[in-house]
């Protein structure tokens, strides 16, 4: 199989899923390269609509680049209550070979994210997905004051379906061909650049992940390939980025 190294299709392929934003996102991308040279002093990281424009992203994208002993820190997401951006900064991040780069998340409310690689848009983990189970299958929730009741379908033969959500989305896990590895929580795994899938699991603001959710705060990957590593996230896939080792 091909490796997440170098896959520019697919990054082109699960944006065009969210059409209506890609146009916002390429008209954003130009405004955003037309204001690059005029705008030079980075400004505080305060969010709002206001503050919201191409060439406040692209102060914000250069304001945050923090890189210290082999480590350089890219934030999933910013942001308030009034407009979390969905955004990787610094959106191309720059290593060598052997150094790491790690993935947190400040968005001031509870917007989680992830950081995926994947081969092509056939590895791409919807964030839930339906399961066959036997009819007559009861599901009781551990908290029963929770305002919660499994979505169920009828399934084939007589079966139903459930709906739940899908681990290889929301738990850190690598897929190399058929071999599925499930990762510790806030990992730092070291890419072989032979992977088919590697993903961090939902990523949230610290001390943010809700009650019973995996707490997943950072996410670290030590690249000892060179070459071009596209990303983004699967809750929000017009959200990508780039890692370049050289
Ligand atoms: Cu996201």
């Amino acid at each position: 199989m091909s490796n997440v190294r170098d896959n520019r299709k697919i990054l082109a392929i699960v944006s065009l899923a969210a059409a209506g934003i890609l146009g916002a996102t390429v008209v954003g991308s130009q405004a955003f390269i037309a204001t690059a040279s005029t705008q030079d002093s980075p400004q505080t990281g305060q969010t709002g609509a206001q503050e919201e424009t191409p060439s406040w992203l692209f102060k914000v994208n250069r304001k945050y680049n923090d890189y210290e002993n082999g480590v350089l820190t890219v934030r999933a997401g910013v942001g308030g209550p009034i407009s979390p951006l969905t955004w990787f900064f610094p959106q191309n991040a720059q290593i060598k070979v052997g150094e790491t780069v790690s993935w947190y998340n400040p968005t001031e409310v509870a917007e989680p994210h992830t950081i995926t690689f994947m081969k092509d848009a056939s590895s791409f983990a919807p964030i839930e997905a339906p399961f066959i189970v036997a009819n007559g299958t009861t599901f009781s929730s551990p908290d029963p004051a929770m305002n919660s009741e499994p979505s169920l379908l009828p399934g084939p033969n007589g079966t139903q379906i459930a709906i739940v959500a899908n681990a290889r989305a929301t738990m850190p896990v690598i897929i190399t061909g058929d071999e599925v590895e499930y990762l510790p929580l806030n990992s730092n795994y070291t890419m072989t650049g032979d992977e088919d899938y590697v993903n961090s699991g939902w990523l949230w603001p610290d001390g943010q992940t809700p009650p019973g959710l995996p707490e997943i705060e950072t996410f670290s990957v030590k690249f000892e390939e060179a070459g071009t590593y596209q990303y983004l996230c699967l809750i929000h896939p017009w959200m990508a980025g780039t890692v370049t080792v050289s």
